[in-house]
């Protein structure tokens, strides 16, 4: 064999080594979950947020033309998300800003994933298909509120959060900025 040719043979061997490492290291050290396609879970037609326990919860999300439903939920900092989600028309993407959560919304399929937001951060995380999906694709987005708890009412995590009213503590020096200052914001722009 040629040196070069047996040279590029061991660099490539090698690399696969390290990248085979670097997966092993990033799903056991950091957490980091594949996305998968599940099979047991038949596609629903409507979303849903359930609480599943404290900071624990499973959203069931619904990518259509040109929309999420539900177009947006509100957890508290340091939650684990299970998303579950499908489509009921063409593929879509799910992906959430500033996290791992890029997903495939598949016609007649479920695909998982999951997340845990910082429990010191906080802000509005913005959702969006970045799968071209017809006339409206640039358009189809939605939201995941990451608020404290003090801001997220009493009930229903999947109100509105034009009618919840929160009036939550100032943010911490850490926290996110909501990313589209043009939306309403859930503390009526009163944050400092
Ligand atoms: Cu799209």
């Amino acid at each position: 064999m040629d040196k070069y040719e047996q040279r590029a043979v061991l660099g490539g061997s090698f690399l696969m080594l390290v990248f085979f490492v670097a997966v092993v290291i990033a799903t056991t050290g950091f957490g980091v979950t594949v996305p998968t396609c599940i099979v047991d879970v038949k596609p629903f037609k409507h979303g849903q947020l359930l609480k599943l326990a404290d900071k624990h919860y499973e959203l069931h999300a619904v990518a259509k033309m040109w929309s999420f439903d539900p177009p947006e939920v509100t957890i508290p900092p340091g939650s684990r998300l299970d998303i579950f989600l499908t489509s009921p028309d063409v593929a879509h993407g799910f992906n959430i800003e500033k996290t791992n959560i890029n997903l495939m919304a598949i016609p007649g399929q479920v695909t998982y994933a999951s997340v845990t937001f910082d429990q010191n951060e906080w802000g509005n995380f913005r959702l969006f298909c970045h799968e071209y999906c017809g006339m409206n694709h640039h358009a189809m987005q939605g939201w995941i509120k990451v608020w404290p708890a003090a801001a997220l009412g009493a009930t229903n995590q999947l109100a509105p959060v034009a009618a919840q009213q929160p009036t939550p503590a100032p943010a911490p020096a850490s926290a996110e900025k909501p990313a589209d200052t043009t939306t309403q914001q859930p503390n009526g722009g009163a944050q400092q």
